[in-house]
């Protein structure tokens, strides 16, 4: 991993069963399982390939006491559920007592997939996505808006990943004929010391 890639701890926060541990789990493999938290572990590198180079948000879900000072965080909550959209509220003040970053938190209603939806859902100061982890709808954005406001850049964008570079073009029969003969020599010549 390129050691200077900036790194940020993020803390995904909200409600039980909100969609955090599916989230973090679509951008790791970008898959969905229904009713699944599968694999959780304490934290999860994302990287991601923008115009100003690789960065990386390392992601702690979290339903309590937040392990690591976060940086920045996402604040989910479902659409259909009342209780988790007035809970927000308190998991952005969770997040304030945590942090020193205290403006890098962007709120996302998760699942507006479903129809019974609860209302229009709050508004946040710095607005606020819809997304669908089952739907792969607006996965990005939430990890764009932080990106540009960790960086100070609002014009920061997403790039696709750098190809790898291209294979070594094969040895021809002269190189390896050469290589042959210098191991030849390296075992026949002795070692600086011995006798
Ligand atoms: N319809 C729909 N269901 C979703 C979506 N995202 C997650 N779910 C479902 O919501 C349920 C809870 O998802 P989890 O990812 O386990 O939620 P969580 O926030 O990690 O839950 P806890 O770890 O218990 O706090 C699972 O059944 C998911 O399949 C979505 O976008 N749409
Ligand atoms: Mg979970």
């Amino acid at each position: 991993m390129n050691r200077n890639m900036p790194r940020f701890n993020c803390a995904i926060l909200g409600d039980r069963g909100t969609g955090k541990t599916s989230f973090i789990n679509r951008h790791l493999s970008g898959e969905f399982s229904d009713g699944g938290a599968a694999a959780e572990r304490e934290s999860h590198e994302l990287v991601f390939h923008t115009n100003r180079g690789p960065m990386c948000f390392v992601v702690w879900e979290t339903h309590g006491e937040l392990k690591v000072k976060p940086e920045c965080a996402i604040v989910l909550f479902d659409v259909t559920s009342k209780t988790s959209c007035k809970n927000v509220v308190e998991w952005k003040t969770a997040f304030a007592k945590a942090s020193r970053f205290q403006g890098a938190v962007i709120v996302c209603g998760n699942k507006v997939d479903l129809q019974h939806r609860y209302g229009q859902g709050p508004q946040f100061r710095n607005g606020r996505y819809d997304i669908s982890v089952k739907k792969d709808y607006n996965l990005g954005k939430p990890f764009l808006w932080l990106a540009r406001s960790l960086v100070g850049d609002p014009q920061l964008r997403f790039v696709p990943q750098p190809a790898p570079p291209p294979p070594q073009p094969p040895l021809d029969d002269a190189a390896k004929r050469e290589m042959d003969f210098n191991l030849i020599v390296a075992e026949i010549v002795p070692l600086p010391g011995s006798v």
